[in-house]
């Protein structure tokens, strides 16, 4: 695995249970001080539930971050 797309994951990932939570992808994003509203935020986040089940899983995040890439 990528580290560097591990390391990311586990910033995302408040409470270490593997799964990335709109309200965990929200606080990190926000906490980063970046210039990005909630809305887009949250957008993102959409982006990258491929499954929408309202959590972003390692196998989607690492879809994600490839397709950023
Ligand atoms: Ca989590
Ligand atoms: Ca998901």
């Amino acid at each position: 695995m990528n580290d560097e797309l591990a390391k990311a994951f586990a910033e995302l990932d408040l409470n270490d249970d593997g799964q990335i939570t709109e309200q965990e992808f929200v606080s990190a994003m926000s906490a980063r001080g970046e210039h990005i509203t909630e809305p887009e935020i949250k957008s993102i986040f959409a982006d990258a539930d491929a499954d929408q089940d309202g959590r972003i899983s390692l196998p989607e995040f690492t879809v994600a971050w490839n397709r950023a890439g």
